[in-house]
């Protein structure tokens, strides 16, 4: 898909299936995937909109912005359009090659000064090097739960003094009436954005078993252990939540 075409109506769980696979980021789903992602979390335009503006608080000039499990590049683009450091690198990553392939064409078809380098990787085996600034957006959630403390410690330890990340999740809670509560009204979300019972339900049944969710005080905790010294959550609709993590500034 080209930055300029509208997106493709996501209907990929429109029809009745006889047997619902785990969900997959395939050429299916990158092609209807802005459709897709902007019925389905709440407040995602409003999200990609301020990883733009914290980028121009915190990314520094000559240093590299990771943007970990990229998709088609949101967030990697809206870096792009706020951020006036020059110098920058934007590397993009993402283990999906259908989204992979149209990322690029999609952050190309955008002029501006900052270049971004997509690659198609995992997260959990990436080598990252220096960073002023690193967005998982959604991303930690698909990742095999025995290795987010690893990822979360090597992101830690490539920020340079004073850097944030900014980890956007979809999360669960302890308390069951909460949690029921909080999945309820987000059904609803989904009801008003157009996708019906069948949708929600065939949806939901491809997600059970690739994405397993943390709860809010395991994030906390995990990225307080890996020593982030502020870590503050800035928005929250229903289930989804997203933090920033800033790496304490060096000492002078
Ligand atoms: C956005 N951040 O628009 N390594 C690399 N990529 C991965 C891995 C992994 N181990 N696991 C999953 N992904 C984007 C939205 S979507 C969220 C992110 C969603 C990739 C996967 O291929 C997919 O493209 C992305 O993480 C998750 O701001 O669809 O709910």
């Amino acid at each position: 898909m080209k930055a300029n075409q509208p997106s493709q109506r996501d209907s990929v769980y429109a029809q009745p299936l006889k047997k619902v696979s785990d969900f997959a980021f395939d050429t299916k789903v990158a092609d209807v995937f802005p459709d897709m992602i902007s019925r389905s979390i709440p407040g995602y335009a409003t999200i990609i909109d301020t990883i733009g503006r914290l980028a121009t608080r915190y990314v520094r000039p000559n240093s590299r912005v990771y943007d970990l499990g990229c998709s088609l590049g949101a967030a990697s683009l809206a870096i792009k359009q706020h951020c006036q450091a020059e110098g920058v690198e934007i590397i993009a990553i993402d283990n999906s090659e259908a989204m992979v392939e149209r990322c690029q064409n999609y952050v190309n078809a955008y002029r501006g000064e900052i270049s971004v380098h997509v690659e198609c990787t995992d997260i959990a085996t990436l080598e990252m090097q220096p960073c002023s600034m690193v967005v998982l957006n959604f991303t930690l959630q698909f990742v095999p739960p025995e290795q987010r403390d690893s990822i979360i410690q090597k992101i830690f330890e490539q920020l340079q003094p004073g850097g944030l990340l900014v980890i956007s999740e979809k999360v669960k809670h302890h308390d069951n009436v909460a949690d029921e509560l909080l999945i309820d009204l987000y059904h609803e979300f989904k009801r008003n954005n157009g996708y019906s019972d069948l949708e929600i339900s065939q949806k939901r049944a491809a997600l059970e078993n690739v994405m397993r969710l943390n709860t809010p005080e395991e994030h906390i905790q995990r990225l307080t252990n890996a020593g982030f010294s502020t870590v503050q959550e800035w928005f929250r609709c229903f289930n989804f939540t997203s933090w920033l993590a800033l790496k304490a500034p060096e000492a002078t």
